[in-house]
């Protein structure tokens, strides 16, 4: 008799946490989607937050080191892997302070027969300042550059991986710009700001693509995309030169759900890697970036410090970015 009442006792309890369980999953799928339907696959958060451990696991990846080839090293053979046509862009460019770079730039082509494509980029190599740290001791020292560099390679990686179990309808170039974090340090007053020297891997390519006469329908830049509650207000070049770009992104996140990321406002005008991609090529493009014009830093608290390391990407932010990325991807025809 006990135990029969223990077992009635059992399965009832079993039966509301399995009635409260997919109650709880009806009420969030209709409260974060509404009337929306997700065309896209499952981005994995999981991977994306191990392919970011495992390029600030390589150390620094600063430029003319051996961590910076071992990085690249991996993130060749990663999108190999994902079933990516890859062309290495290697050349020489030239720092602010006059160093010479040796610059490469990673591209990985899915469906290359097809001439309508989607531009998807990043940066992969790492600040050797860390110029904004609070101890000054640290200015000229390298930054792991946990979210500034390896979040959007991340998130970009778990896309290939994703592209290559699901095709979608256009061509999708993914390119992993080197050297963009070499810009003038704050400690430097001597330099001449009069060209850009940010931005070196994606200045290079715009003036010489992979393939000649290189075109886009649009393209997307992920910049410092995985830290604990980022917002990403509209990029002010952005807002303005691919506008509609940018309408569908922040649209498309706030139909996911994702609009306390994707905040619907004017935010900070950044020189970024989509810069000279919308100048030389004429591209539209649209960069994601934490930058809030409301805070005094405008970047993240651990922009170019010594606090740029793991326990700064959270795997929530790379799952609002991700699955944006890949919603739109996916529906273009
Ligand atoms: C400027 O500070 C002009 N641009 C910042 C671009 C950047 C640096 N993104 C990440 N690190
Ligand atoms: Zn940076």
């Amino acid at each position: 008799m006990l135990k029969l009442k223990i077992g009635t006792y059992l399965v009832s309890v079993l039966f509301l946490v399995v009635a409260c369980s997919s109650k709880t999953t009806t009420k969030n799928e209709n409260s974060t989607q509404g009337v929306y339907k997700k065309v896209s696959p499952e981005f994995n958060q999981d991977s994306a937050y191990r392919y970011i451990d495992n390029q600030v696991g390589f150390g620094y990846r600063v430029p003319n080191s051996p961590e910076h080839v071992a990085c690249g090293d991996y993130l060749v053979a990663q999108l190999k892997h994902f079933g990516a046509e890859v062309i290495e862009q290697k050349a020489e460019v030239k720092a602010y302070d006059g160093t010479v770079l040796n610059m490469r730039n990673i591209i990985g082509s899915y469906n290359v027969d097809q001439a309508e494509r989607i531009l998807l980029f990043a940066h992969w190599d790492t600040r050797p300042f860390a110029d904004r740290d609070g101890n000054p001791e640290n200015h000229r020292k390298p930054i792991l550059g946990a979210n500034d560099g390896a979040s959007g390679i991340g998130v970009l990686l778990e896309i290939a991986r994703q592209i290559q179990l699901k095709t979608p309808a256009l061509g999708i170039d993914i390119i992993f710009f080197d050297a963009e974090d070499y810009g003038t340090p704050a400690f430097d007053d001597d330099t001449d700001n009069s060209q850009n020297w940010w931005c070196l891997g994606s200045q290079y390519w715009s003036k010489n693509p992979h393939t000649p006469n290189y075109k886009a329908r649009y393209g997307i830049l992920l910049d410092m995309v995985g830290a604990p509650s980022a917002t990403f207000y509209k990029e002010q070049y952005s807002d303005v030169y691919a506008t509609d770009v940018v309408r569908k992104i922040w649209g498309t996140a706030y139909s996911l759900g994702y609009g306390k990321y994707f905040i619907n406002k004017k935010g900070g005008a950044i020189i970024d890697d989509h810069v000279p991609v919308i100048e030389n090529r004429n591209i539209p493009c649209a960069n994601i970036v934490q930058f809030d014009p409301n805070s005094s830093l405008g970047f993240g608290w651990y922009w170019h410090t010594m606090n740029d390391d793991m326990k700064n990407i959270n795997r929530e932010t790379l799952k609002a970015v991700g699955q944006t990325v890949m919603e739109i991807i996916y529906k273009e025809k």
